[in-house]
């Protein structure tokens, strides 16, 4: 039912996800006392890398585990700085390389060895190469759109992920793929549009203190951390900024409901606020290099620097374009002329500055309209649910069918801007815009809508999708402060052309 389906979403909000008590077993963590360096948790899969047994290694020292040559090296790593993690260092242990990755949990040292598959894979140049490349191309990049298949096309090269995406979020949380770089055997998500629920607000939160999260192989097993509670402090150990953190559950279903394998994500922020994602699959299990998500992440904050400045660039040329229509239409009101013409001359300024697809006007009881709008009929009514619930001012909505739910005659889509022009006479302007269309294609086998679960009722990520597909569906982008005002200038010299002609005609009349 729709309220086992709330239910279901509200619980995904409150999930845990930065104490899961295990990590992804392409490494191993210890949490070590700061001062003596004694293991007080580790993860069970100690054996499988470095072949010491975890509860053995329990109240043991770093050295005990590592030899001293090696854990003086790691200790060397550990100083304390505002970044975290703090700082890595290739190691050779038990016949194997791994990247070692330190950081403080909760005033805890955490200390993660993550294996180094192909050696070889990663030798010095390529790092300096590659990332002198990105920020050099990344200068050469004229507009937006070129930014970003850009950084799609660099993320894939150096990760070989078989798609890349960039996943931008809007003013609700709702997020669209606006970039691709893909293998050709996977599907395209190019366009589409995903619900806020997707990605969780502890998630949220959780990406934009750590930039970077991997999930190498969905099939994986975690290892649990034992003790499950820090021995000193009883509390589960807070794996925010930890590298192998273990997954959501629900989070690893939905990419299996994608036919994906693998993922990595990288934050994108503008200005200090969280503005999208590089969201990364893999067909076939894939892990990424410790030192390759680094350059992943760097490059990710050096796309992040451009797309400031580039994109404030673009909210200056919307801000003109409003400035210029209003100086255009000040200006053409001297001479005589209708209020239609006046409009429909400028209809494309006007439509592109308001970013509306349509215009409609009742004027002195006649209709006309521009663009993409509604018949007469249909907007009449509109107008007439519109007094209904405010006579005198600016009304706006991004879900006329809602809005006007008390109209039952009116069946309309997407969104308006209404605003009257001229109480005595009931003259009104509505702007409109279209609504979200859909075209969102799943991959994977249809899956029930809520599943019973230890913790009750929780959601399937599919469902949620289904649930979030009937609440946008109706929808059209909102519209801003920036478009309200807009609307009051272009009303107010609607007015003014109003008075100037009763003048005009008056004087003509004497
Ligand atoms: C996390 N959801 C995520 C992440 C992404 C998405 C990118 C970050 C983890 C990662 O890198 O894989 C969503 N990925 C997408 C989207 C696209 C994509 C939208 O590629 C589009 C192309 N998810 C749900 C529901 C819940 C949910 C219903 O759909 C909750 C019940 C939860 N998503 C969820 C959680 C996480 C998550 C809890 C955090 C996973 C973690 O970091 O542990």
């Amino acid at each position: 039912s729709e309220a086992q389906l709330e239910t279901a979403l509200n619980g995904c909000e409150s999930e845990p996800i930065h104490i899961p008590g295990s990590i992804q077993p392409q490494g191993v963590l210890l949490v070590l006392d700061p001062l003596d360096h004694k293991v007080l948790q580790v993860s069970e899969n100690l054996k499988a890398w470095l072949g010491v047994e975890a509860q053995a290694a329990l109240g043991k020292t770093l050295s005990d585990i590592v030899g001293t040559e090696q854990a003086s090296v790691i200790r060397h790593i550990v100083v304390e700085r505002e970044l975290q993690p703090l700082q890595s260092s290739v190691l050779r242990l038990n016949g194997k390389a791994f990247d070692a990755v330190a950081h403080l949990s909760d005033g805890y040292l955490v200390v993660e060895l993550e294996i180094i598959d192909d050696e070889k894979a990663l030798s010095r140049d390529f790092f300096y190469d590659e990332l002198r490349q990105f920020a050099v191309g990344m200068r050469d990049m004229r507009t937006l759109p070129e930014l970003y298949d850009f950084v799609t096309a660099q993320i894939r090269k150096i990760t070989g992920f078989d798609r890349v995406k960039l996943y931008r979020f809007d003013e609700e949380w709702n997020g669209e793929v606006i970039s691709e770089s893909r293998a050709a055997h996977m599907t395209s998500y190019l366009g589409m549009r995903f619900p806020a629920s997707d990605i969780p607000p502890q998630a949220r939160r959780l990406y934009m203190k750590n930039y970077i999260r991997q999930i190498a192989d969905i099939a994986y097993a975690p290892s649990p951390i034992i003790p499950t509670l820090n021995p000193h402090t009883n509390r589960p150990l807070d794996m925010s900024m930890s590298a192998l953190r273990s997954v959501s559950p629900i989070h690893v279903q939905y990419l299996a409901n994608m036919g994906v394998q693998a993922s990595m994500s990288v934050s994108i922020l503008r200005n200090d606020q969280f503005w999208g994602l590089i969201a990364c699959h893999h067909n076939t299990p894939l892990h990424v290099p410790y030192r390759i998500r680094m350059v992943a992440e760097i490059m990710g904050h050096v796309f992040s620097a451009q797309l400031s400045s580039m994109e404030e660039l673009v909210d200056r040329t919307d801000q003109e374009k409003r400035k210029l229509i209003v100086e255009r239409m000040s200006a053409s009101l001297g001479s005589h002329f209708r209020l239609f013409d006046l409009l429909g001359e400028r209809e494309a300024l006007i439509l592109d500055a308001m970013k509306a697809d349509g215009m409609a006007l009742i004027h002195r009881k006649q209709f006309r309209s521009f663009g993409r709008t509604p018949d007469e009929g249909t907007v009449r009514d509109l107008i007439a649910c519109v007094t209904a619930r405010d006579p005198s001012g600016i009304v706006k909505t991004e879900d006329a069918e809602t809005f006007c739910a008390d109209h039952s005659t009116l069946s309309l889509t997407g969104g308006f801007l209404a605003a009257p022009t001229s109480h005595t006479r009931e003259d009104y302007i509505v702007w409109f815009r279209s609504a979200n269309v859909e075209h969102v294609q799943w991959a994977g086998k249809p899956e029930k809508t809520a599943e019973e679960t230890k913790a009750g009722y929780r959601l399937m990520p599919r469902a949620s999708f289904a649930l979030w597909k009937e609440t946008v569906r109706q929808r059209s982008r909102p519209w801003t402060r920036a478009d309200v005002e807009l609307a009051q200038n272009l009303i107010h010299i609607i007015n003014q052309s109003e008075r100037l002609n009763a003048e005009q005609a008056s004087i003509a009349k004497s």
